[in-house]
């Protein structure tokens, strides 16, 4: 069902200050940032590896204002991973093969995410304390 990790979203305080971290320490580069209202972030996404299945990205999470996802786990847990996005073909698909094993999906439909992708989310007490992202990538 997985074609790749598409990527690993990291929660954090100071989105530019990581971004300055992961490219001078890990050489990585942004390829996009952007502000998602509706998920309360803003976000930069860094290229990691191209692969078969396509590409992986480390993606830095900047909560727009405590009561949202990211501003609510960096308060009870701090900075660190928040969650894995795994690329699918078809995140409808995906969506319906994982809520027929008795997962509960966080969406009921795909919604709008990074670099135009079409992603939905699924909720981490059903994936052992995971916050787990299907992420279908736009079209070329
Ligand atoms: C919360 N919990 C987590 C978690 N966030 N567990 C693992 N990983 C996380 N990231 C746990 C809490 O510790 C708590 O467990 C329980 O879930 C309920 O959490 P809560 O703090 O009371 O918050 P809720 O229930 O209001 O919301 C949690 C939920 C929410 C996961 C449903 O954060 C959500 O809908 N997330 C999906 C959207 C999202 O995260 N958007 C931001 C990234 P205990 O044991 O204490 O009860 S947007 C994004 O990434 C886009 C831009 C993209 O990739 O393109």
């Amino acid at each position: 069902m997985f074609l790749r990790i598409d990527h690993v979203g990291i929660a954090c305080h100071n989105l530019e200050e990581k971004i300055e971290f992961y490219e001078s320490t890990f050489g990585l580069v942004v390829v996009s940032r952007e502000v998602n209202e509706a998920q309360g972030v803003r976000e930069a996404m860094l290229h990691v590896a191209d692969g078969e299945g396509g590409t992986s990205y480390v993606q830095l999470l900047e909560p727009l204002s405590p009561e949202t996802a990211v501003g609510k786990f960096l308060a009870k847990r701090g900075e660190g991973v928040h969650h894995i996005g795994y690329g699918v073909a078809d995140v409808s698909k995906a969506m319906a093969e994982i809520a027929a094993k008795g997962v509960r999906l966080i969406d009921e439909r795909p919604r709008h995410g990074s670099m135009g992708a079409s992603i939905a989310f699924l909720h981490p007490k059903d994936v052992g304390g995971v916050l787990t992202e299907l992420v279908e990538a736009p079209r070329a």
